[in-house]
């Protein structure tokens, strides 16, 4: 797994964290969008991405996101403004165990594109194990 440390920049005021493409996340940002209002027991994702990069940090709350490359499934509780994960492309994710207050800010590398979408599981194992 993946896992970025972000770094706050707060003070006695409140936490403040900067993301910037090239610095501490690891391409040009190109989009930014955010799920949040997710209920209780609802998972999403459960597709991979050809090309796309992308950095996953739970803002608000906390949900469960699994990575698997086809060989390996790994799991991380993401329940802190100031850890990322990183999710290079051709990886399968899921999201669950999303609390009510969770917001899940996503940090993309490139446009939305359905076409990079592999939204089938045995697509995705056919292509990562030939
Ligand atoms: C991902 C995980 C972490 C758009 O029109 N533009 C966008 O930028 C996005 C992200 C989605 N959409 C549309 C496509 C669907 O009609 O919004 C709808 C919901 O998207 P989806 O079902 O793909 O949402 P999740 O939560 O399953 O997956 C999302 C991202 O799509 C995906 O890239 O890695 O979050």
């Amino acid at each position: 797994m993946n896992l970025i440390n972000f770094k706050s920049l707060g003070d006695a005021r409140g936490e403040l964290v900067a993301l910037e493409g090239h610095r501490n996340v690891p391409f040009d940002i190109k989009r930014v969008y955010y799920i949040s209002g997710t209920e209780s027991g609802v998972s999403r994702g459960f597709h991979a991405h050809k090309n796309l990069q992308q950095v996953a940090i739970c803002i608000s709350g906390s949900c469960r996101m699994v990575i698997d490359d086809g060989n390996n499934k790994e799991s991380v509780l993401l329940n802190s403004p100031f850890k990322g994960v990183l999710i290079s492309s051709m990886l399968w994710r899921e999201m669950h165990e999303f609390t009510s207050d969770c917001i899940l800010l996503v940090l993309a590398s490139d446009y939305y594109d359905e076409s990079d979408y592999i939204r089938d599981y045995g697509e995705f194992l056919e292509i990562v194990n030939g």
